[in-house]
């Protein structure tokens, strides 16, 4: 047994929790169950590994130059508030869970590998679940379970004296989430990369299916004969037109609003925290970190076109042999090397714009929360969303959507956060489906006990099944062989 813990230990740190690799081993499995040569396979798996590498430093580099930017505002003005992060979120976890629950954090972990089992199954018995998604996104999954752990041991404190019973309904609750909101991004994902075979495994993937649906609802009728204007259709007349280039449209924006912040923040500020040298000029320490947006993005754009060619032919080897109809759900930053690149900066900002409002009404109505921006859930939740906005509703809709997330992201994560004990530790993740879905979810649980968590599966269970029913045809065709769905689609519309 102690073998198996440690055979598992290895694997969960090295490779399940590390994306590249576990995209790499996905790869060299999927060419080896298709047969390919040895050096096909090996120089697949390093692709792969590479790409994601690349997608990596992109990510992360966005992250860690902006994100401080946005905590400073914190220490700037003195707040006692709690960041929104999916990093902060765990670091609360790993900080209160023990002295609020008695519990600790290892276990989480141990919910993350039961949990990836209940993925796994439920993508193999397709047939029955109509789940075609596999999670892969192992750093997600590790943030995931960590405030999952928290949400429902608060929800559920009657499964405390039992192990057991607790972690089981904790994964088969996780696993199903992952499964079923992974799942509901394929249509979507399909749709804006004109079938590249892979769809989202990451914070926001309900946001996605109920905006995509919002932004065809409510943004894609055609109103007087008049075609609803996608961004890229957009022509700037004179100056303005260079905003039609990506790289130059997220300078300049990004220049603006950071610009402004970093002007807020103040010299003296930077200089204490290290972020700008005594004697350096602040004009143009501000240019080249706002610039620096627009080279990060263009890092992880390459990434994403290094590995995803890789994982979703390989992807063909598991979903032939293993798991049929399968398709793998991939980080969102995945889908900002599809759709409009200037959906990207305009999302961001629209959400950011929407995240203030709600955080300067949370201080005018004196909530007992506060809440600061974290980097990831304004830029990567709501340029994600944009990017689907924009494909069925055009600019109206990459605009007003992102602008209602980021107004939900603050308002659903202040409320959970304060509810569950979670803010007192300084963070919580923020992400759309945690601040919208997952508190719905705790609601639920928390009020019906154990009839809250057979709701909650039961409901899990049925959204496939009611997509299934919906488009029977389509369905599975859709990963399958998406030219054939489109023909099909086609043929449908005429
Ligand atoms: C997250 C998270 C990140 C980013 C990254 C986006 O939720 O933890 O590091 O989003 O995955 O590419």
């Amino acid at each position: 047994m102690s073998i198996l813990l440690n055979i598992w230990e290895y694997f969960a740190a090295n490779i399940l929790q590390k994306p590249a690799f576990m995209i790499g081993l996905i790869v060299i499995i999927g060419y080896i169950l298709l047969k390919k040569p040895w050096y096909d396979v090996l120089a697949g798996g390093i692709k792969a590994i590479v790409g994601y590498f690349i997608l990596t430093v992109g990510s992360n580099g966005l992250v860690e130059n902006f994100r401080p930017v946005l905590t400073g505002l914190k220490d700037r003005f003195n707040l006692d508030a709690m960041v929104i992060d999916p990093y902060f979120g765990q670091n609360a976890v790993t900080a209160g869970v023990e002295e609020v629950f008695g519990k600790g954090f290892g276990q989480a972990m141990v919910l993350l590998l039961i949990a990836f089992i209940v993925n796994i199954l439920l993508v193999r018995f397709s047939k029955y679940t109509k789940i075609r998604a596999l999670f892969t996104t192992g750093h997600v999954q590790v943030q995931q379970s960590a405030i999952a752990y928290w949400l429902i041991m608060f929800a559920c404190p009657f499964l405390l004296n039992n192990n057991l019973a607790m972690l089981i309904v904790m994964a088969v609750i996780l696993g199903m989430y992952w499964a079923v909101g992974a799942n509901l991004t394929i249509k979507p994902c399909q749709e804006v990369s004109d079938g590249a075979g892979f769809c989202l495994a990451h914070q926001q993937m309900f946001g996605i299916a109920l905006n995509y649906w919002l932004a065809e609802k409510l943004f894609g009728k055609k109103k007087n004969g008049k075609k609803m204007k996608k961004i890229d259709d957009i022509e700037l007349p004179g100056f303005m037109s260079i905003f039609n280039e990506n790289m130059v449209c997220t300078s300049i924006l990004m220049l603006i609003f950071f610009g402004a912040i970093l002007i807020i923040l103040g010299r003296d500020y930077l200089v204490e925290g290290g972020f700008l040298a005594e004697g350096d000029s602040m004009v143009f320490y501000i240019i080249e970190t706002c610039f620096y947006f627009a080279v990060y993005l263009a890092i992880l754009q390459l990434g994403v076109r290094t590995f995803v060619t890789e994982l979703t032919q390989s992807f063909q080897g598991i979903a032939d042999r293993l798991l049929p109809g399968s398709i793998p759900g991939v980080d969102c930053a995945v889908i900002f090397g599809f759709g409009s690149a200037n959906a990207v900066p305009l999302g961001f900002l629209a959400g950011f714009v929407g995240q203030i409002l709600a955080i300067i009404a949370l201080i005018v109505l004196k909530s007992p929360v506060l809440v600061i921006c974290g980097f990831v859930p304004v830029f990567f939740d709501n340029a994600t969303i944009a990017i689907f906005a924009n494909e069925k509703g055009g600019i109206k809709a990459a605009l007003i959507l992102p602008f209602i997330s980021g107004i939900c992201q603050v308002f659903g994560s202040a409320l959970i956060a304060g509810w569950v004990g979670m803010a007192a530790y300084g963070g919580y993740i923020g992400m759309w489906d945690w601040a919208v879905v997952w508190p719905v979810m705790t609601g639920v649980m928390k009020f019906l006990s154990y009839a809250g968590i057979v709701i909650c599966v039961i409901v899990l269970a049925l959204i496939p099944q009611i997509q299934y029913h919906l488009d029977k045809e389509g369905y599975f065709k859709i990963t399958e062989d998406y030219e054939a769905y489109k023909e099909m689609k086609a043929k449908k519309a005429k």
